[in-house]
């Protein structure tokens, strides 16, 4: 997901350029002013957090890109694109590490593991919306 601060900021499209030059593939997106029913689905492992309300009322606040991406180790790939939760220890070249200064400002969402990817996706998405089609350079991304 890029986040209302991604969208406010302009960089929508240099989220999706990271993603999609590092090899990754779009299968779906959608922007909206996510509802805080289903943010506090989202980000229901949160819900005990102090951080829990801020987070919901930042992540309502404006519209966001919403996206599913496909391809080898994904879920870890993803990880490392946006770097560290902390933009403090996010190592430079990620998107946090690179564009980001403040925790609660972070630019991007992305699942921690297949199982809450199959959670999330879920949460934003219909099956289908998600759209299967192979992309062109896959040959020479993938040996
Ligand atoms: P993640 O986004 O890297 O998966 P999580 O620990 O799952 O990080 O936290 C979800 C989001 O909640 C973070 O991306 C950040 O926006 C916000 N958040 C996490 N910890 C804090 C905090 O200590 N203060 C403020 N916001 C926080
Ligand atoms: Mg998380």
């Amino acid at each position: 997901m890029v986040k209302p601060d991604g969208v406010q900021r302009g960089l929508i499209g240099e989220v999706f350029s990271r993603i999609e030059k590092r090899g990754l593939k779009i299968v779906a997106m959608r922007m909206n002013v996510i509802s805080p029913d289903t943010a506090k689905k989202h980000y229901a492992e949160h819900v005990q957090k102090p951080f829990f309300n801020s987070l919901i009322s930042f992540i309502t606040s404006g519209p966001s890109v919403s996206f599913v991406v496909e391809g080898k180790n994904a879920v870890s790939v993803m990880r490392s694109v946006n770097g560290s939760t902390n933009p403090v220890n996010a190592a430079t070249g990620s998107i946090r590490g690179d564009l980001a200064l403040d925790t609660g400002r972070n630019i991007v969402h992305a699942s921690d593991s297949v199982e809450s990817a199959q959670r999330e996706i879920a949460i934003h998405f219909k099956e289908s919306e998600i759209v299967p089609y192979s992309r062109i350079d896959e040959s020479w991304i993938y040996e």
